[in-house]
């Protein structure tokens, strides 16, 4: 990592990301503030930062992947594919409410879910992954880059833990349907706002399963039995605001939703 005055560690880039999430404000990219970080570094901030939720009580309950799909590649400008923890922190009930107060500019987002019956590490066939897996959800992710206008270099993405910052599960299927080629609709206040097939991402929502088992070999972890899994956004994400009411339909696999709420009077873009 070069590091702006020789003084900044990988705990203090940390904490920086992990105050602007806290506090719900915006921060300049790191890349932007003279802060080089290698993305092998930018992996070592992401785990510095969720070691900081660890630590105030959080647990780790799977992991998200991203820009497994063209839609959010071309919408974000980045072209290699990311992962990085979901924590207990992070899980919205199903039908319950999401507080804009929490968050910087949040977005949704339709994914899939896999529910992990079995650890999962390295190189692994479709047939493995799959016979690791005790059940699928559709679900919604909701990210908030803590960046100023939502923008980032691979690096900064991957430095702010993905954008992680919420997640909606529906309800669990154990009899797993073919998912090469479902339909997915994001919905805002009743109007179809995403269309998209679970065929967007990496061509068939398992394989981000066995990419996910490869980066976690590649970097000495393990998926957990027990865990939760998001195979990556389907199509582009849409913004939040208050009083809206979100829901995904997906093909075979039913439907995950969550209103939008305002606690506070809002000032746009905290930063
Ligand atoms: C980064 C997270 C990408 C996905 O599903 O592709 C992601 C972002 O877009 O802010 O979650
Ligand atoms: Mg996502």
């Amino acid at each position: 990592m070069l590091q702006r005055n020789n003084v900044l560690t990988v705990e203090s880039v940390a904490r920086l990301v992990d105050d602007a999430a806290l506090n719900a404000r915006a921060i300049t990219q790191l890349s932007r503030q003279e802060i080089e970080l290698t993305v092998a570094a930018a992996y070592q901030v992401q785990q510095a930062s969720v070691a900081r939720r660890l630590a105030r009580g959080e647990s780790q309950v799977g992991i998200k992947m991203g820009f497994t799909s063209r839609a959010k590649m071309q919408q974000m400008g980045v072209d290699e594919m990311i992962w990085g923890p979901l924590t207990s922190g992070m899980l919205i009930e199903e039908g319950g409410s999401l507080d804009l107060a929490q968050f910087i500019h949040p977005r949704v987002e339709p994914e899939i879910a896999f529910l992990l019956k079995k650890d999962l590490s390295g190189v692994v066939s479709l047939a493995e992954a799959m016979s690791a897996v005790e059940a699928v959800a559709p679900a919604l992710e909701i990210i908030d880059s803590r960046y100023r206008d939502f923008r980032f270099s691979l690096q900064d993405v991957i430095a702010d833990n993905c954008s992680s910052s919420g997640f909606v599960l529906g309800q669990w299927q154990r009899a797993i349907p073919q998912l090469d080629n479902l339909g997915m609709v994001l919905a805002i206040d009743g109007d179809a706002r995403e269309f998209g097939s679970s065929a967007a991402i990496l061509g068939n929502p398992w394989r981000s399963l066995v990419a996910a088992a490869r980066l976690a070999g590649e970097s000495g972890s393990v998926l957990k039995a027990g865990w939760t899994v998001l195979a990556g956004a389907a199509t582009a994400a849409q913004p939040l605001a208050a009083g809206q009411h979100i829901f995904l339909e997906c093909e075979a696999l039913g439907r995950v939703e969550f209103k939008v709420i305002h606690s506070v009077e809002s000032t746009g873009e905290k930063s």
